[in-house]
């Protein structure tokens, strides 16, 4: 294997070429130690609701979910919270609504591990529960019959929410994986969750990735309509807020082809108007924070009152826009609440954790609220304090290093790229610039047809998933 390769799989993570030349084959193997536990547990009993998040992982997870239920014949609804109205996570008052229910069983998709007090008075009414999820646990942990967490685990990838539910599921049994489209939904689940794509996930989001266009009729529709081209991880993010704007029950009903076709497409092509609206909005709101935003400690702050679904896109945005982590704050039920996206988001809150009632979530993207006695002046002031962790940086390869059957070919097995796997970054200064607007390889040297000067230049290129070369920038 060639070295800068090599030195590439290096910093990114132990032993990840083992999930560079496979299948999804491997995803049976080593599965999460809880599930065996979880699996006897739904066995014996009957009478469940899926308690999930309303998010794309969170609804992807409990279709997952549906599909272990349905084989063993058991009793199941779905609930899922309203992010606008109500906090994360279990509560007490969902707890008494399950017992005029007759539910004696909660299983947690994409939260619960957080939920100490929701847990505690559902054991108190006799109600079980049961944690999935992959958010950082707290210590101790919730006092659930069963807990499947891959960070409680330790060592393990870092599965979203929906990763976790498709590794219970192949627990049970290898055969799910004969279902195309249950491994489709766990990659996109992976994807928009933004799960590091090394290890076990870079195989659900290459496996899933090659059956989604073209291959399901939902997401054919939803490529048709969002204008989803090609099917990258990058790509796929741009449009998925798509979902944000379909009701969690209909995405459910979608999801498990329990709608017909025709009613699919207007129910896209409804949510797709709204997407755009809601992309308008989000933009408008990128800008006024960006306006209001500072720069403390390599870390973009800013404070700006908005819907609460608004704060993490818009932080998402601003972080990559700024390349460093960003915190966005607003306003919900009297506190300052807040989104950070970026490299190192919990550790960040970690070091802050002191001004905060509550914080949670995982290394990309985490929420917290702000105690009632501090301000935002107190935030910033404690933000410029503190020993953030540094903002990794791609390292630079000359085109020297790299010998043309590396870029042409090798790099094709680090894709796809994203999350945690980004695309290498790389320079060449023997570069000859001439017309047109693309790259090609001559004589050894990276050929860049895009100005009408010729002469040598400092080229940075990327490359796509197809390994094909992509231009960032041209300095003389
Ligand atoms: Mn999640």
């Amino acid at each position: 294997m060639n070295q800068v390769l090599k030195e590439i799989l290096k910093e990114r993570g132990d032993g990840i070429e083992k999930y560079l030349y496979t299948n999804e084959n491997i995803l049976c193997e080593e599965p999460l130690e809880a599930s065996l536990k979880f699996l006897k547990l739904v066995k014996a009993r009957d009478n469940f609701t899926i308690f999930a998040h309303d998010d794309f992982d969170g609804v992807s997870a409990a279709v997952l979910l549906s599909f272990l239920l349905d084989k063993y014949n058991k009793h199941y609804t779905v609930f899922f919270p309203d992010r606008d109205k109500e906090t994360y996570g279990i509560l007490p008052k969902h707890i008494d609504k399950f017992i005029d229910q007759g539910i004696k069983n909660i299983i947690t998709v994409d939260n619960g591990i957080k939920s100490i007090a929701g847990v505690e008075y559902a054991n108190k009414k006799g109600i079980n529960v049961l944690i999935t999820d992959h958010h950082v646990p707290p210590n101790p942990l919730p006092p659930a019959d069963v807990i499947v967490n891959p960070v409680v685990e330790k060592n393990r990838t870092t599965f979203v929410g929906a990763g976790v539910v498709f590794k219970i599921l192949l627990k049970d049994s290898c055969s799910f994986l004969n279902n195309k489209y249950i491994l489709a939904l766990a990659s996109l689940a992976t994807i928009i969750d933004r799960g590091d794509l090394i290890y076990e996930n870079r195989v659900i989001v290459k496996q899933g990735l090659a059956y989604i266009i073209g291959t399901n009729r939902v997401l054919d529709i939803w490529s048709q309509i969002s204008g989803l081209k090609s099917p990258y991880p990058s790509e796929i993010l741009k449009t998925s807020g798509v979902f944000y704007n379909i009701s969690t029950y209909i995405l459910y009903k979608i999801l498990r082809n329990e709608i017909s076709l025709k009613e699919t497409e207007k129910i896209f092509i409804n949510a797709f108007s709204k997407f755009k609206q809601f992309n308008e909005e989000r933009n408008k709101f990128v800008e006024l924070a960006t306006e209001r935003s500072r720069v403390v400690n390599n870390v973009v702050v800013s404070f700006y009152p908005m819907p609460n679904r608004y704060l993490g896109t818009v932080a998402s945005s601003i972080s990559k826009k700024m390349n460093m982590p960003a915190i966005i704050i607003g306003k919900n039920l009297g506190y300052l609440t807040g989104e950070i996206r970026g490299q190192d988001s919990l550790e960040i809150l970690k070091c802050i954790k002191d001004l905060l009632k509550d914080f949670g979530g995982h290394p990309m993207a985490a929420g917290f609220t702000i105690k009632k006695n501090y301000t935002l002046e107190d935030f910033l002031k404690t933000i410029q304090k503190i020993n953030c962790p540094g903002n990794q940086k791609n390292k630079s390869y000359s085109l020297k290093e790299l010998p043309i059957k590396l870029l042409n070919d090798d790099f094709k097995i680090l894709a796809p790229f994203g999350e945690g796997n980004p695309a290498p970054v790389f320079f060449s200064k023997e570069t000859i610039v001439k017309k047109d607007n693309d790259f090609y390889i001559e004589n050894k040297k990276l050929i860049c047809k895009t100005v009408c000067l010729e002469g040598c230049f400092w080229i940075k290129y990327t490359i796509d998933d197809e390994a094909n070369p992509i231009l960032i920038s041209i300095d003389n």
